[in-house]
């Protein structure tokens, strides 16, 4: 029964901290009605090439999260945010291949409002992180595309 105890505090702590970022960003009012945790993983959405042979992937943003967080998809993929909250968002990259140090952004959405979405084709191989800029306190306001 002892056996599962680390891994039950460091759940605790890493809800608690998760907790904590929310509270601490969620300045605009409005909130979410649902304190909805943990399920709603819509599951990866990767359509099938199309006649082209080219791809897309869909990510939504919703309750101030990237989902999925991680994407992987072939170069040439065209990949869209869809805002999903009340409140609006950006998808900034912060990081990408071949980037000069001083150019931090590779891709930059602007302000998204509910609904708005976002496209990117990703034609080189890397890995993309980027970020919701209005929410970069939040640790669920960051994620990543793969592109392989
Ligand atoms: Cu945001």
């Amino acid at each position: 029964m002892k056996t599962r105890t680390s891994f039950s505090v460091l759940a605790v702590a890493v809800l608690l901290a998760v907790a904590a970022l929310t509270l601490a960003a969620c300045g605009d009012g409005g909130g979410s009605p649902y304190g909805g945790g943990g399920g709603g993983a819509a599951a990866g959405t990767s359509s099938p090439p199309a006649a082209d042979g080219a791809t897309t992937s869909e990510i939504s943003i919703k309750n101030f999260s990237f989902t999925p967080a991680e994407t992987t998809v072939p170069a040439g993929t065209t990949v869209t945010w869809t805002n999903e909250d009340t409140t609006v968002h950006d998808v900034t990259s912060t990081d990408g291949p071949g980037i000069d140090a001083a150019v931090t952004s590779t891709f930059a959405s602007g302000t998204l409002a509910e609904g708005d979405t976002f496209e990117f084709t990703f034609e080189d191989p890397g890995t993309y992180h980027y970020e919701c800029t209005i929410h970069a306190t939040m640790q669920t306001m960051h994620a990543v595309v793969i592109v392989e």
